[in-house]
């Protein structure tokens, strides 16, 4: 018996691959698994219940904020374009190292208006925003006393973290904190620990980098949460007793503080979900620039997804090619992540000078029209498990029960073919727009009815009816229904 677990174990190894990560791949959530015995897995099944979660989960909507030194040379080097994502510029071989850890003398923003920002965020209906302090060039953007590559030494001089939480707070807008743990800057930054060397040095970073992150939690004691990144790295992969306990520490700092789980490795350096399968952190962090197509697809977790507005670049990249999104496509975005569950942010790329392009700003302004007389349908919403149709998306208000189609296939002539589920009877149905108004309902079929939208006023702008169902027995043989008020 013995020598057969140790054969396994030599077959696992020989492939190259951890026995955790083996298990992991094979356990589809809901079959059942071999529980692994883990010292570093997830500590909680299930979503978190309490207040702060409950508030994350109600957002719908959030900003994103990608800025840093690589806004200054928007994806252009020496004339070049560089095609990469513009916050990666640094690892371009036509750049070279030292040119871009320069950059940082020439950190001088002198449009930036955190106010500003943040008062166009709260036009747009975001109810979070998440700042970059770090990305992976290493350079913060608060004043640092672990390092010196910060906006202290740039000609700014002067903390750029503090205003904008002042800023967004003083809205109502919850921030979190973007940290890469991945640090270009670091010396002691390692990707692979080979050697004793590369052990020592990583030993020096690890420290910094609990460092950095108590210094923040202390720094902004508003924060509500951290978005992690830059956690795959092999060596980082190998620090779940070091990640566990710094994660606890930061809970400690500020209670109900929210980590996803692009935070720390199980012992068997499985990330996001631990080697039993379960989620590690309070929510999903995988959703990036593409979206669950099923509710089955989350299990049932809590998550965010978050969206670049061109394909892929976060940080300001002066020359978007290839295809761009429009409101209609993020508001369609944002309508599913809500009705799976999710949360959906909007990413912003400021230019080296912290001015907001105008492409975002007229996204934003888009966005905001829209929101502002359809928020109900988004602000404290979530999955409703009725059968998905090609008009849109259903969302579900999970205090009040009531429940929204969020069209974005209007028929022309407002007759819309609509399906829900036996013993459910249609109860009230009114556009948002108009709640006094009741649209007509009519049963052509078991189950199916065309609600008359007459007031369709354009296609290109999504619509939202609510329902007030009744779960009532339907009555048998009634095949022609108006809507009961
Ligand atoms: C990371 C960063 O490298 C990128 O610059 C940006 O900050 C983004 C939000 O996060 O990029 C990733 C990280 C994870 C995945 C893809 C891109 N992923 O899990 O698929």
């Amino acid at each position: 018996m013995k020598s057969i677990l140790r054969g396994a174990i030599l077959a696992v190894a020989l492939t190259g691959a951890g026995l955790g990560s083996v298990i992991a791949q094979k356990a589809p959530d809901n079959t059942p698994r071999t529980s692994i015995a883990l010292e570093h897995g997830s500590h909680q099944l299930g979503n978190r219940t309490d207040l702060m979660m409950e508030s994350w989960r109600n957002y719908g909507l959030g900003q994103f904020i990608h800025w840093g030194l690589y806004a200054i040379p928007g994806g252009h080097w020496e004339g070049k374009y560089y095609g990469g994502a513009a916050e990666w510029i640094r690892s371009w071989k036509d750049m070279p190292n030292e040119a871009y850890d320069k950059l940082y003398k020439e950190f001088d923003p002198q449009n930036f208006d955190p106010k500003a920002w943040a008062k166009q965020a709260k036009s747009m209906g975001a109810k979070y925003m998440i700042i970059t302090t770090k990305h992976h060039d290493g350079f913060c953007l608060w004043p640092s006393e672990y390092t010196e590559y910060d906006v202290t030494n740039s000609p700014y001089g002067k903390d750029i973290i503090g205003p904008l939480v002042e800023a967004y707070d003083a809205e109502g807008i919850d921030v979190y904190l973007y940290f890469s743990v991945m640090d270009w800057n670091h010396p002691g930054y390692r990707s692979k620990l080979e050697t004793e060397e590369d052990r020592e040095a990583y030993e020096s970073f690890k420290e910094f980098t609990r460092n950095q992150l108590l210094e923040l939690l202390g720094l902004y004691p508003t924060t509500k949460g951290l978005w992690f990144d830059g956690t795959w790295d092999a060596a980082w992969k190998e620090q779940a007793a070091f990640a566990d306990k710094l994660e606890t520490e930061m809970r400690e700092k500020i209670p109900g503080l929210i980590i996803g789980s692009r935070f720390r490795p199980d012992d068997y350096g499985n990330r996001h979900f631990d080697s039993n399968g379960d989620l590690m952190g309070d929510y999903e962090q995988g959703w990036e620039r593409k979206l669950p197509e099923t509710f089955e697809d989350t299990k049932g977790n809590d998550w965010d997804c978050v969206m670049t507005v061109p394909e892929n670049q976060w940080g300001y990249h002066s020359d978007w090619r290839g295809h761009v999104k429009t409101s209609f496509e993020l508001i369609e975005m944002l309508v599913k992540s809500v009705s799976l569950n999710g949360n959906f942010v909007m990413n912003f790329g400021p230019d080296g000078q912290g001015s907001i392009r105008q492409e975002e700003t007229q996204l934003a302004a888009e966005i905001g029209d829209w929101m502002n007389v359809n928020h109900e349908a988004i602000y404290g919403c979530g999955y409703l498990d009725w059968k998905k149709q090609d008009w849109g998306y259903y969302t579900k208000n999970r205090e009040t029960g009531k429940i929204y189609m969020v069209v974005f296939n209007m028929p022309l002539n407002g007759a819309l073919k609509v399906k829900i589920p036996s013993k459910v009877s249609l109860g009230k149905v009114s556009p948002l727009e108009n709640p006094k108004t009741n649209l007509e309902v009519e049963e052509i079929h078991r189950d199916e009815y065309l609600i008359h939208f007459e007031n369709q006023k354009s296609s290109n702008s999504p619509v939202v009816i609510v329902i007030e169902p009744s779960f009532s027995e339907k009555q048998e043989g009634a095949e022609y229904q108006k809507a009961k008020t």
